[in-house]
């Protein structure tokens, strides 16, 4: 069988990265495309001459050029501004708009039959951008953001208690960040409630946190945000589509009836599988939770909106 065809566009922090891991687990073989001359040929250079030492076996190229990329199974689209400290992730819009339209008009082109998971910020209006462009079925669009911020929140209850990241399961909804719909009864140790074992209060500071994790690293980096564990959240997200995994992840989904939300691409858990995104989970929320929900669709509607006029 033949190996599966990853492109990733942007070869900036996120996109090597995410070269990087996705080599690591012999996803596929690797095309990466970035504007600046020399730069993704370089860093696929570096990364192949990695792979015997990392012992993986992929082709992995560097281009300024989307013909490489023809046929892709996966294109993972990186490329976009990320944030410096005092900005929002809305701050980036009208400049990753116009580099999202640019970016999909030419991989859909050439793999027009391709799943895309978008990266670029801010997110869920950029995979709107991305559908508008592509034209392509939703359930073969998604955004990567859910699984970084559970991870986030996932790797706090760990630091807090001392126990393995892998014994704490979570769900958290809505949009990146700010618009973060956090589900702390649906969050358990090794099966244990999390309720058992942290007060209301330690839990609510650890949402906080999870809630300004991009802003706390953007703050210690200073000249751009987080990679390594955006990056391992969209290599999941891959291999969930590429092994037919069918895994419940939180990612970018688009829902219509589902919750009511009327045709916008939010925060939600999904099955991923082959097909891309196979279901949208719908869980039952409680007023509170929905009412934070709600909130968080209505700043996509208006970042949307907002898409619309730009494209
Ligand atoms: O949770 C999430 N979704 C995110 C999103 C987590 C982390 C980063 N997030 C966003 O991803 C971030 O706010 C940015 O919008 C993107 C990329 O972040 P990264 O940290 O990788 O930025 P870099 O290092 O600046 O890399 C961007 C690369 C850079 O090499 C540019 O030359 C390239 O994108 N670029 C382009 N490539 C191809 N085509 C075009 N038009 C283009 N424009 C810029």
């Amino acid at each position: 069988m033949a190996r599966a065809k990853i492109s990733i566009i942007g070869a900036g922090n996120v996109g090597a990265s995410t070269a990087c891991w996705a080599a690591a687990k012999e996803l596929g073989d690797l095309v990466l495309v970035d504007v600046v001359e020399g730069l993704a040929a370089g860093k696929a250079l570096d990364l192949t001459q990695a792979g015997p030492i990392e012992r993986y076996d992929a082709k992995i190229s560097g281009t300024t050029e989307y013909a490489e990329t023809a046929d892709s199974d996966i294109v993972i689209i990186t490329a976009g501004l990320p944030r410096k400290p005092g900005m929002s992730r809305d701050d980036l819009l009208a400049k990753n708009v116009a580099i999202v339209r640019e970016v999909t008009a030419q991989v859909s082109k050439y793999s027009p039959d391709a799943i895309l998971i978008v990266v670029a910020n801010p997110l869920d209006a950029m995979v709107h951008a991305a559908h508008k462009v592509s034209g392509f079925d939703t359930k073969r669009l998604m955004g990567m953001a859910g699984i970084l911020d559970i991870s986030r929140y996932r790797a706090f209850i760990a630091m807090e208690l001392n126990v393995s990241v892998e014994d704490i399961n979570a769900l958290l909804m809505g949009g990146h960040g700010d618009d973060m719909v956090p589900l702390p009864r649906y969050t358990s140790v090794a099966g244990i409630p999390l309720s058992e074992l942290l007060s209301a209060e330690k839990i609510e500071a650890i949402v906080q946190r999870t809630r300004d994790g991009g802003a706390e690293i953007v703050s210690l980096l200073k000249t751009g945000s987080a990679y390594y564990a955006p990056s391992a959240a969209v290599v999941q997200m891959a291999e969930a589509v590429l092994k037919d995994k069918k895994r419940i992840l939180p990612c970018a989904a688009y829902c219509d009836k589902e919750y009511a939300v009327g045709g916008y691409f939010v925060g939600t858990p999904a099955v991923l599988g082959a097909q891309g995104v196979e279901k949208v989970i719908e869980v039952k929320l409680s007023d509170p939770e929905r009412k934070l929900f709600e909130a968080s669709v209505a700043h996509v509607k208006e970042l949307a909106a907002q898409v619309d006029k730009l494209l």
